[in-house]
């Protein structure tokens, strides 16, 4: 991760013919839930030896950016628009101080369920999805999310979302709000 920063944000994409060779369900469900293949997401922690924090079942873990891919993503490094190095300095500490914490899996099939009644209804119910605080738990987005609201950076004013929560990884991909920094499938700038 040669462009990144401490505080960047990473998001996996689902890779299917990677995926077809190995065995990943619940990748592939996620990314039909979302219509979208972005599966995954993290905190870049030390960009120059790929050490990222990311809930990842069964808890919050700091990781090496090879053994998440599991040959199976495609990564791509974002920032979001008018963030300080100082907030995204306090992002990772406040990311680093919850390792170890369990993985939230009420919540996330919590959030499966609204985002199956959005596949059916339309976006108008993404407000009224309601992922309730589970005990110190996190899954993926949640983590990154409360991070960025504990540095006073608030993801969901910038999305229009009204409860964070309900912020999903393709959310991340807004390019009028995260500025894509560095990929893996391409050089970015190129
Ligand atoms: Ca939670």
């Amino acid at each position: 991760m040669a462009a990144a920063r401490p505080g960047d944000i990473l998001l996996f994409r689902l890779n299917l013919e990677k995926w077809l060779a190995y065995t990943r369900p619940w990748a592939l469900l996620i990314a039909w839930f979302q219509g979208n293949p972005v599966t995954h997401t993290a905190l870049v922690v030390d960009p120059d030896n790929g050490v990222l924090v990311e809930a990842w079942y069964p808890r919050v873990r700091k990781s090496i950016l090879e053994n998440v891919l599991e040959g199976c993503y495609d990564w791509e490094v974002v920032r979001p628009t008018g963030v300080t190095e100082e907030q995204q300095t306090a992002a990772v500490e406040h990311a680093l101080s919850l390792v170890g914490r369990g993985y939230d899996v009420k919540s996330l099939w919590s959030l499966a369920k609204w985002l199956l009644l959005e596949k059916v209804f339309g976006p108008f119910v993404r407000h009224r999805i309601d992922v309730k605080e589970k005990g110190n738990e996190y899954f993926c987005q949640e983590l990154v999310t409360l991070c960025y609201l504990k540095a006073g950076y608030s993801i969901p004013d910038k999305l229009d979302i009204q409860d964070p929560s309900a912020v999903v990884p393709k959310d991340l991909m807004n390019r009028r709000v995260f500025i894509l920094i560095e990929s893996s499938m391409c050089l970015v700038g190129e």
